[in-house]
């Protein structure tokens, strides 16, 4: 009797493609009416910048309309945003930072 020849094993690997989380950006959003020692402050306060970064960051927004300050994973972003639009609030000013998805 002759053994049926023997068929190599082949295992395919199927590995789903993950996306990697996108990261998002946080953005300031220029208004009429927070003093700009303020916004200094909570983007030193908040994001960790010195004096000279902070300054430019907001003279930015100031001047164009936006700034997008730095990116994070999701919710590290919503977080800091809501917490730096929330100092303003605090005092009546307008300031605000919002989110949103890197391309
Ligand atoms: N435009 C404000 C002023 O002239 C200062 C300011 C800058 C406010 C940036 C918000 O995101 C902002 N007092």
């Amino acid at each position: 009797m002759v053994d049926a020849p023997v068929k190599p094993k082949t295992t395919t690997k199927t590995r789903p493609k993950l996306e990697r989380p996108r990261l998002h950006k946080v953005i300031l959003i220029n208004d009429d009416y927070t003093p700009r020692d303020f916004v200094v402050m909570v983007l030193k306060a908040e994001f960790g910048m010195g004096e000279e970064r902070a300054y430019k960051v907001m003279i930015t927004a100031h001047r164009r309309g936006v700034c997008v300050i730095a990116v994070y994973p999701r919710d590290v972003a919503e977080t800091k945003a809501t917490r730096a639009s929330d100092y303003g609030k605090k005092l009546g000013f307008p300031l605000m930072f919002t989110t949103e998805p890197e391309e």
